[in-house]
């Protein structure tokens, strides 16, 4: 373990840290609860925070908290340091990029290296057609930008987004996303034009791909009409709904629809995106090309990156001048996207995230075969969830998730919840995770869901 200096008995992040899940204090220990208690004072209640520590240093699969403890990392912050925290070869560009300057804004005087994530982002996304690219800060701001540019392309107003789906917490993202608390509730009014349809949950409708999107269609067509719609927007496997996966035949259907239609199809791969789902994004797994992409969480390894990335000819639709903001592709976040984006493609990072897949589906089926609370284990790659049931009824069980999620953390484990019911623990764990430490993380589930 290399230290940041002889002194300091804080440890440097990356891959050097400690391997191990090692608990030395009660969580929060004393230094973490003293900072925590300063941000009660200070923080404004509404940013809340589900592992009781202050962190000093993570890398490969761990997070080190100031008292010492060193926490399995199941979350990669949300599904955002993919390839491991403090990636060395991020680290360095970033350290090299703040040396060099940190700021022109784009819009005033540009430089290179948004122009080569542009590149790489029009190279790697889903389609072999001519793309553009711009870039903006966050998973909101790109989703926000899809629709002005879609919009403006195809002079219609309105939107479709679907039930468990989640786009972001700003006015316009506030009102794509479905679930009141804690994203909605009390912050309207939202943007106008934003229709919800059902979507596919096979879990829970029991419909077929095709049933599921002529439902879908049906209701767009019967309450909205293709001729004022500007786009749909879908993530491909519903993130924060609770990793739902769509049945096959389902996205297809909608997107040859929007074709069909003149409809702009927007996939929200915000959280798919960047090898988390053992391809590059999610859309390939369903055999789609979405006119539109927007990017985020993964791309910059943590900096605050996104992107929206499409059809050249719908790109170009805003006037110039109509798109951008300060920050947006701001030089040392581009820096590490470019590393990042490295580590994507020539680390093995795709093939490590199928890995991780199999290891938490097979564990996760064992526990299943003797447990029916555990009604459905689903997802791709690293991207996978448990969804808690009650094993008689089948109803979701929101208690059961929460208690063993809180037992997980207890035992030092960052595990997050998600999904529309609350029922729903899901597993985002960095991709420079080891086998071992997975493995413990499970084991500890295991054990918390014994004894709940
Ligand atoms: N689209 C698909 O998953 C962010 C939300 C965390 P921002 N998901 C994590 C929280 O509780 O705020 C997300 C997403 C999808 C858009 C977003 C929004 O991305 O970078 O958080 O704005």
């Amino acid at each position: 373990m290399t230290l940041i200096d002889e002194t300091s008995t804080i440890p440097a992040g990356g891959p050097t840290l400690e391997q191990v899940r090692r608990i030395v204090t009660e969580l929060p220990g004393p230094r973490s609860a003293a900072i925590l208690a300063r941000k009660a004072d200070a923080v404004a209640s509404g940013v809340a925070h589900s592992m009781p520590v202050s962190v000093v240093a993570a890398g490969g699969g761990v997070v080190v908290d100031a008292d010492g403890n060193s926490l399995i990392d199941l979350g990669s912050g949300i599904a955002v340091t993919s390839v491991g925290n403090a990636h060395p070869k991020v680290a360095a560009a970033v350290a090299a990029q703040a040396a060099q300057f940190t700021h022109t804004c784009f819009m005033v005087s540009p430089y290179e290296s948004y122009v080569d994530v542009a590149e790489a982002l029009n190279r790697l996304t889903p389609g072999d057609f001519a793309k553009k690219t711009a870039l903006f800060n966050s998973g909101a701001e790109a989703v926000e930008n899809a629709i002005k540019i879609a919009r403006k392309h195809t002079g219609r107003q309105a939107v479709v987004a679907f039930d468990h789906g989640y786009h972001g917490r700003t006015n316009l993202t506030m009102a794509l996303t479905a679930k009141a608390m804690p994203y909605k509730a009390g912050f309207g009014p939202f943007a106008p034009e934003v229709y919800r349809v059902p979507g596919s949950y096979p879990y829970r409708d029991g419909l077929t791909g095709a049933e599921a999107a002529e439902r879908a269609i049906t209701l767009i067509e019967k309450q909205i009409g293709a001729d004022s719609l500007a786009a749909v927007i879908i993530e491909p496997i519903q993130g924060e709904g609770g990793f739902i996966v769509p049945a096959d035949g389902f996205l297809d259907a909608v997107v040859a629809w929007c074709r069909d239609n003149g409809v702009v199809f927007i996939a929200d791969e915000v959280q798919t995106g960047f090898a988390r789902t053992g391809a590059m994004f999610a859309s390939e797994i369903f055999g789609i090309e979405p006119d539109l992409v927007t990017t985020a969480k993964g791309i910059a390894a943590g900096l605050p990156l996104a992107g929206v990335t499409g059809r050249a000819e719908i790109m170009d639709a805003a006037h110039a001048g109509g798109l951008g903001g300060t920050y947006g592709g701001n030089p040392i976040a581009c820096a590490a996207a470019l590393a990042a984006i490295d580590a994507f493609e020539n680390d093995g990072l795709i093939e490590r995230a199928r890995q991780i897949g199999e290891v938490l589906t097979t564990r996760l089926g064992a526990m299943r075969d003797s447990d029916a609370r555990l009604g459905d284990i689903r997802g791709h790659g690293a991207m996978i969830a448990v969804e808690f049931v009650d094993a008689e009824t089948g109803a979701p069980d929101a208690a059961l998730t929460a208690a063993v999620a809180k037992a997980c953390v207890a035992e030092g484990v960052i595990i997050l919840t998600c999904g529309t019911f609350g029922n729903v623990i899901r597993f985002l764990p960095p991709l420079s995770i080891g086998d071992d430490l997975l493995n413990e993380g499970l084991d500890v589930l295991a054990t918390a869901l014994e004894r709940a």
